[in-house]
C-alpha cells in the first residue's frame, strides 16, 4: 500500500500536562512520521467549524470550549494505512475502553478530555489537513 497522510490533534488536557512529546513518541514508534507540526491556539468559533459534524450532539458546547480552553499542537502523520494505525494507536474514544499501551488508555482523563484526535477516513483526513495546513507546511 501507497504512503497514506492523516491528521492529528493533541488536544488541551495533554499539552497541558506536557504530554506532547510522549504522545508523538508513541506515534514514531507505531511508526507514523510527523511530517508537520505546529502549536496553535483555536478560538470557540474555529473549534465549532472542526468539530461541525458534531453539532448537533449534546456535548457540542462542551467539547468546542474545551477544544479552545488552552493551545493545541496539530499534526499531519504518514505512513502506511496511516489512518487505521493512528486511530489503533490513540484508542477508543472512552479512555475506559480504550485497550492496554493505547494513548487514551494512558493519558487520558474522560471520554471529552481525550488527549488526542485523529482522522476516521481518507475523505475528512484531506478535509482537516486543508483547514490547518498549507501545502508548504507538508514536508515528507
Ligand atoms: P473520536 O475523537 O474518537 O473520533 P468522536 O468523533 O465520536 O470520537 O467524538 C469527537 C470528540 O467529541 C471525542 O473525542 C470527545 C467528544 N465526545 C464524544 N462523545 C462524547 C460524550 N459522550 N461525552 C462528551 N464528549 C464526547
Ligand atoms: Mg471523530
Amino acid at each position: 500500500m501507497a504512503l497514506e497522510r492523516t491528521f492529528s490533534i493533541i488536544k488541551p488536557d495533554a499539552t497541558k500536562r506536557n504530554l506532547t512529546g510522549a504522545i508523538t513518541a508513541k506515534f514514531e514508534e507505531a511508526g507514523l512520521r510527523v511530517v508537520a507540526s505546529k502549536r496553535i491556539h483555536l478560538t470557540k468559533a474555529q473549534a465549532g467549524v472542526f468539530y461541525a459534524v458534531h453539532k448537533e450532539r449534546p456535548f457540542y458546547d462542551e467539547l468546542c470550549e474545551f477544544m479552545s480552553s488552552e493551545p493545541i499542537v496539530v499534526q499531519v502523520l504518514e505512513g502506511e494505512n496511516a489512518i487505521a494505525k493512528n486511530r489503533e494507536v490513540m484508542g477508543a474514544t472512552n479512555p475506559a475502553e480504550a485497550a492496554d499501551g493505547t494513548i487514551r488508555k494512558e493519558f487520558a482523563l474522560s471520554i471529552g478530555e481525550n488527549s488526542v484526535h485523529g482522522s476516521d477516513a481518507p475523505e475528512t483526513a484531506k478535509e482537516e489537513i486543508a483547514y490547518f495546513f498549507s501545502g508548504l507546511e507538508l514536508v515528507g
